[in-house]
């Protein structure tokens, strides 16, 4: 097969002064920043669904880009063409892992059967491109919301047979992601929310997907695979109203249905926009409750509320996010998947490169500078200060449970007033982190 992007080699590390746009300037894989490689912090990966299946259509108008390999055609032969030019993208980047829907890489058939054979015939090929390329599966999913027969939901159907059709294509999704070596199975909720409660039986909805997720647990053991599961919150779209509508819903939702220990979180910089969180927000929460997994690395735009999925180029919030996930202790099957698109007008194959190489270089930086923050202390000193008042006397005995209300009570009323606080001295921290931002080397 010929190449499909003839003329683009290898993308390689040139430096911050190449003006090279075709070259990483901050993203060098083999370089080690804080005991590790850049390649193990940041584990990128491309997604397969706007890499390869979007064409760049909008609700105005039909798909843009130039896809010469690709005939239109919903055959088993165009997905295995696919793969082939996937895969010599990845390798041209140089980026380790990829994520994908069933059907984002094999085609639907008219029934189950047909679409678990054109799955495994295209397996075959994805397999045989991994062994040849070394890279490898960050995590599969199974779409359940694109189908009609999902309209009203899959796990969260009210029609007990299309929940079981559902059920059906997450066995077989959860089997090839185990077969091609993934490190994790992940769960977007897709569908499952609802629009108006005049027709919806909201317990039964959320029993179900309760329900759901225990089947694919039980699963998960018969069939050997032993990496995580994640869960992606999204407030809304399609649905108004989503069941994993942030990563606090999400959780609640975990622990109401004794699912957490199989379960972690898969962030998305756009989802967490979309449900009034800043990013970093959503990291730190699903941190605080053990459930940090997985990131979707894209952004969305400030003036439009939809999840516009654009690749992620802000500095500031790259870093605030690298801070939270270099405090979480990094990743370990997780990594950064750029859930992102090109833009309608960006048609051209080599825009596929801009956009991916500007979003590996966003966080090459934003590691970073996040790991120049960390060494030199200065957030976590000033927080520590911060909550000094813990670390001995009557906050030390609070948080060991030593203290009661009535406790408590007696001793401010001898007290009289708390000791005075200091400032937050949020201006000042602002500005320290806009010094590393534009520190040189960065
Ligand atoms: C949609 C989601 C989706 C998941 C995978 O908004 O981001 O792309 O990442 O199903
Ligand atoms: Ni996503
Ligand atoms: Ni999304």
């Amino acid at each position: 097969m010929a190449e499909a992007f003839a003329g683009i080699g290898k993308i390689r590390y040139e430096g911050p002064t190449s003006k090279n746009p075709l070259a990483f300037k901050h993203y060098n894989a083999g370089e080690v920043v804080a005991g590790k490689t850049m390649a193990e912090h940041l584990r990128f990966s491309i997604a397969y669904w706007h890499a390869f299946r979007n064409a760049g259509g909008d609700p105005f108008g039909p798909g843009t880009r130039q896809m010469s390999w690709d005939d239109g055609s919903a055959s088993v032969d165009n997905a295995i063409r696919r793969v082939r030019v996937a895969f010599e993208f990845l390798e041209k980047l140089g980026v380790g892992f990829y994520c994908f829907h069933d059907r984002d890489v094999a085609p639907e058939g008219s029934t189950l059967a047909e679409s678990n054979r054109n799955l495994d015939a295209v397996v075959k090929v994805l397999k045989a491109e991994q062994q040849r390329t070394g890279v490898k599966l960050l995590w599969g999913t199974a779409n359940l919301f694109s189908h009609p027969r999902y309209m009203h939901g899959a796990a969260t159907s009210p029609s007990a047979d299309v929940f079981a059709f559902a059920a059906a294509q997450v066995a077989k999704a959860m089997e090839v992601t185990h077969e091609l070596g993934g490190a994790a199975y992940l769960f977007w909720g897709g569908r499952e929310g609802y629009k108006s409660l005049l027709n919806t039986d909201m317990k039964r909805e959320l029993d179900h997907l309760g329900r759901f997720f225990h089947m694919a647990v039980e699963h998960k053991k018969a069939i050997g695979f032993t990496g995580p599961f994640y869960i992606e919150p999204k407030p809304k779209e399609p649905t108004k109203h989503q069941y994993d509508f942030d990563a606090a819903a999400a959780y609640a939702f975990l622990r109401h249905y004794g699912l957490t220990e199989h379960f972690k979180l898969n962030i998305e910089a756009n989802h967490a926009t979309l449900a009034g969180h800043t990013f970093a927000h959503e990291l730190a929460y699903a941190a605080a409750v053990g459930l940090f997994g997985s990131v979707d690395a894209n952004r969305g735009d400030p003036l439009l509320g939809w999840d516009t999925d654009q690749f992620p180029t802000d500095l500031y919030d790259a870093t605030s996010a690298m801070l939270v996930i270099l405090d979480a202790g990094g990743f370990s099957t997780g990594g950064l998947n750029f859930d992102a698109h090109v833009a309608r007008e960006s048609f051209e194959p080599v825009d596929l490169f801009h956009a991916h190489i500007g979003g590996m270089d966003t966080f090459a930086r934003a590691l970073k500078i996040a790991t120049a923050i960390r060494k030199d202390g200065v957030l976590a000193d000033f927080i520590r200060q911060r909550y000094a008042s813990w670390d001995g006397g009557l906050g030390r005995e609070i948080e060991a449970g030593k203290k009661s209300l009535a406790d408590l009570s007696r001793t401010m009323v001898e007290k009289g007033n708390p000791d005075p606080v200091a400032s937050g001295r949020i201006e000042m921290l602002e500005n320290i982190v806009n010094e590393y931002l534009g520190g040189t080397g960065f």
